[in-house]
């Protein structure tokens, strides 16, 4: 049997975005839609991902060099591929993911500083030629969206960043954005949910028209 691949789907945020927000909106619209779905994130997605995970994102007294933050998040995604990404598509499932490949190039290449040709050497490793077929990416100035973040409570290793992180993150998205306009949708998610919600309905209601 000849089997569709699936659609690849990812979403990204600058921090308070409204992010998981938003997922569990579209998680209800492709299901409503009929698609055969699965919902991930990065990292994690697996048990051995969801384990680096837990180191990537537990504050640690010591620290942590920015290279081996790089190569855990490719290594949880190398786990994440094989195991239940690629399978999935290759199924004819659709696969909604939080987070992905664009926000190593945020987070460690912009926010971190490290070299983005590197992140592309490691992206082409793992990944092969395998990219989302959609990125729907959240944003929002970032004092905003720290305000909405620190409502919500305690912070992950990354959160504790200072507003110039979060500015590097936010441009390099902006950037990714400029250089793949036929796979990023850029949502302004300084409106109310419903008002980001619309965006986001009309940004499906395309790509679905073009992928029945
Ligand atoms: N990371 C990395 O460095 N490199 C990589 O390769 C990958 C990830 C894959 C964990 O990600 C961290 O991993 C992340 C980047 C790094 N670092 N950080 N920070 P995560 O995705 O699990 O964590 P997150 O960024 O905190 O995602 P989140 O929980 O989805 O956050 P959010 O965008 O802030 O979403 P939210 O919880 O839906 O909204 C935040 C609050 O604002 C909440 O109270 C909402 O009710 C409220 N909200 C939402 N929308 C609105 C609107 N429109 N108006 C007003 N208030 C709103």
């Amino acid at each position: 049997m000849n089997t569709i691949r699936g659609k690849f789907i990812t979403v990204e945020g600058v921090e308070g975005a409204g992010k998981s927000t938003q997922l569990s909106y579209i998680e209800s619209y492709l299901r409503q839609a009929g698609k055969p779905l699965v919902v991930t994130r990065e990292p994690g997605g697996t048990p051995l991902g969801e384990e680096i995970r837990e180191i990537l994102l537990q504050p640690r007294a010591d620290g942590m060099a920015d290279e081996t933050e790089l190569l855990l998040m490719f290594a949880a995604r190398a786990e994440h591929l094989s195991q239940k990404i690629l399978p999935a598509l290759e199924n004819g499932k659709w696969v909604l993911c939080d987070r992905f490949t664009d926000a190593t190039y945020a987070y460690q290449g912009g926010g971190r500083g490290l070299d983005k040709s590197l992140i592309l050497d490691l992206e082409n490793l793992i990944q092969g030629h395998h990219r989302p077929d959609l990125t729907i990416f959240l944003d929002l100035p970032v004092e905003a969206g720290l305000e909405r973040a620190r409502q919500r409570g305690e912070l992950d290793r990354f959160e504790t960043e200072d507003i110039a992180f979060f500015e590097r993150v936010r441009q390099a998205y902006l950037d990714r954005a400029r250089l793949l306009p036929e796979i990023y949708r850029v949502i302004d998610a300084s409106y109310t949910i419903d008002e980001v919600k619309h965006q986001v309905n009309k940004v499906l209601d395309i790509f679905l028209s073009h992928n029945e």
